[in-house]
């Protein structure tokens, strides 16, 4: 696992959008990512307004959203983003063919290239998936100011997930595909790539520093746990707003702890 810190790999990122997001973990001292799975804009940007300050990206999953709109929820999602500074990455988990994808990811009612900075997809359909969302993400940045990036689907949380083995070394041999458009993965643990020249950033859902896990096959690792298997990105949903949590004080105690379990790691601490 990477045992520099953020800003030493910010500072030689192939990817505008990994660069970027590096920068904002270490000027806001954070990894934590959070993830809101609600069913109301109201609440997303509710939530999303109390964890603000103690975040580098917020996760969403808008077909969740029974009133999503462009206007109603992306441009006060986007409002946020800018104040508080964080970025967006919609947790689409893309699987199929090239040609299909680009379409989900660049039309329909979410048009999710305009406002999200980062995507995922799973590896089951091949390489091709790469190409058809980065055509996308290209056509999308006429004019250069918006950077995507695509995160593969490495790992799972979840109990019993195929996900393991030969599908996960398949999944970071189509990583390897895109030099600059794949920024990492979603994983439970480092999936190397730095003697190749690859610097990919680790993102592990399944956080929870109160819990074990739920009653349809979520299981929950500490803080601690995952940064030290190779984490970079902590992601916490239910952790921060579930069972009547206060948001902003749970933020603030996952970011506390993925710091410090960052620096340790670096050997900063
Ligand atoms: P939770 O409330 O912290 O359990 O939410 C976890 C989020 O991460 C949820 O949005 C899932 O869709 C997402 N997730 C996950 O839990 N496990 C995985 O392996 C992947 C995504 Br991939």
């Amino acid at each position: 696992m990477s045992t520099l810190t953020y800003a030493e790999r910010a500072a030689v990122h192939g990817s505008a959008v990994a660069a970027k997001l590096l920068r904002l973990m270490e000027e806001k001292q954070t990894n934590l990512c959070a993830s809101l799975d609600v069913r109301t804009t109201a609440e997303l940007l509710a939530i999303a307004e109390q964890v603000g300050p103690h975040i580098c990206l917020l996760k969403t999953h808008v077909d969740i959203l029974e009133d999503f709109s462009m206007e109603g929820t992306v441009v006060p999602l986007k409002e946020l983003a800018a104040r508080h500074g964080f970025l967006i990455f919609e947790d689409r988990k893309f699987a199929d063919i090239g040609n299909t994808v680009k379409l989900q990811y660049s039309s329909g009612v979410y048009r999710i290239v305009e406002w999200a900075d980062i995507t995922n997809a799973h590896g089951v359909t091949g390489p091709g998936i790469v190409r058809g969302l980065k055509q996308a993400a290209e056509e999308n940045d006429v004019n250069g100011d918006a950077p995507r990036g695509l995160l593969m689907l490495a790992e799972l949380s979840s109990v019993g997930s195929l996900a393991h083995g030969e599908y996960t070394r398949g999944t970071v041999e189509i990583a390897k595909s895109d030099r600059e458009f794949v920024i990492g993965f979603i994983a439970q643990r480092d999936m190397g790539g730095r003697e190749e020249g690859f610097d990919w950033l680790i993102m592990t859902p399944g956080v929870g520093l109160d819990d074990k896990g739920d009653a349809l096959g979520q299981q929950y690792r500490t803080v601690d746990d995952v940064v030290e298997t190779g984490s970079d990105i902590i992601i916490v949903g239910r952790g921060l707003f579930g069972k009547g949590r206060d948001p902003a004080r749970e933020a603030l105690r996952y970011r506390t702890a993925g710091w410090a379990a960052y620096l340790r790691r670096c050997g900063r601490a």
